[in-house]
């Protein structure tokens, strides 16, 4: 079969090569791919950004259908319709298993970096992880629901954003423009989107946020303030580090960032802001199966739209430099 694998010199590119699957455990699934959007965080993984991975297949923005099942899996049929996301695998045993966090599992598998993912024409994942997606969805929305969406959704859960209030969404591309739906629609919070590209502030407004604010060369904390006196949360999902210093600049007392991008670096504090302001700084990873489950009936309700285009898999690396230059609008979603 035909699948993205990163090359072995990780200079940030695949090959589209033919590679040949194992047999399935009793445990496992095989899924005939129809479609998998190419996330950021496919980029850093084919970079080495968080270790090389040489070999590895890349993609968990992965849509398909069953097509074998191993005897112990259950509560999946041939040809239900699934999803493979960066959530692929953990102990269930665990400290952070047992109390809803499985994303923090030591022992979790990740899709499309400690195991092969879904940028191919098959994949095998653990059967008890592979989340149904409705089937009034639409499977290239799905796509983007199974990271960018359920990723964003559980990003404004973790900022504790209420009715009414303001968040400031940094970066606007595949995960800002849902986190701006979701805020807008579901958590019922006024957005402040802002990104350092016209075109990705154009289409946020698009999808409903109340202001935008280009950072290039101004001061988006100074914006926040000044039009309403400071955000009560901001969620972070620009690949840049100077973004999230921003982030907590725009910030009202008592708020809270929310790290999402993956940029290299660290990020700026100060120690006696946060103490005299109260701000609460969090990491937020994915979501859990759950939270993906209540995201995908969330958006077969038409709560969100993402914005989607298909291309091919031999596309893939033109696709990669699109997206590093923030050419992209949304999602590109390869489809098989
Ligand atoms: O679970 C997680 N935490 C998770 C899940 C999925 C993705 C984290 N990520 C990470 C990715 O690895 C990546 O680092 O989130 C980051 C964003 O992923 P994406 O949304 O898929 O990337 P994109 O479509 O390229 O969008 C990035 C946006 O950031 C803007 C760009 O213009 C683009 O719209 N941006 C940049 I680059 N620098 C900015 C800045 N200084 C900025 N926006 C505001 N200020
Ligand atoms: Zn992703």
């Amino acid at each position: 079969m035909k699948a993205a694998v990163v090359r072995p010199n990780s200079d940030g590119y695949v090959d589209i090569k033919d590679v040949k699957l194992r047999p399935i455990k009793d445990n496992e699934i095989l899924v005939k791919m129809e479609y998998c959007g190419l996330c950021h965080t496919d980029l850093h993984v084919a970079a080495g950004d968080f270790g090389p991975q040489p070999g590895r297949i890349i993609g968990h923005e992965g849509i398909g259908r069953v097509e074998q099942i191993g005897k112990e899996v259950t509560g999946l049929e041939i040809g239900d319709r699934v999803s493979i996301a960066w959530l692929a695998g953990a102990c269930g045993r665990c400290e952070y298993c047992v109390t809803g966090r499985e994303t923090l599992c030591r022992s979790v598998q990740n899709a499309g970096y400690n195991m092969d993912g879904a940028m191919a024409e098959k994949c095998i994942i653990r059967g008890d992880f592979a989340v149904k997606v409705p089937e009034k969805l639409d499977p290239i929305q799905a796509s983007s629901i199974t990271c960018a969406g359920v990723t964003t959704y559980k990003a404004l859960k973790t900022s504790g954003i209420r009715p009414g209030q303001w968040v400031a969404i940094y970066g606007c591309g595949g995960l800002g423009n849902l986190a701006i739906q979701w805020a807008q629609n579901v958590f019922k919070a006024h957005v402040l989107a802002v990104d350092i590209n016209d075109d990705k502030l154009e289409y946020a407004k698009e999808v409903g946020a109340d202001l935008t604010f280009n950072s290039k060369n101004a001061d988006s904390g100074k914006f926040a303030h000044d039009q309403f006196g400071g955000a009560h949360a901001a969620i972070v999902t620009a690949v840049s580090q100077i973004a999230f210093d921003q982030a907590v600049d725009s910030l009202r007392a008592g708020g809270k960032v929310v790290a999402v991008g993956l940029p290299k670096g660290k990020m700026g504090l100060s120690i006696v802001k946060t103490v005299l302001d109260g701000i609460q700084v969090a990491g937020s990873l994915v979501g859990t199966r759950q939270d993906l489950k209540e995201a995908f009936d969330l958006a077969a309700d038409g709560a969100i739209k993402p914005i989607v285009s298909v291309c091919k898999l031999d596309e893939v690396n033109e696709m990669i430099d699109k997206m590093k230059n923030g050419e992209i609008k949304g999602r590109k979603v390869i489809k098989f």
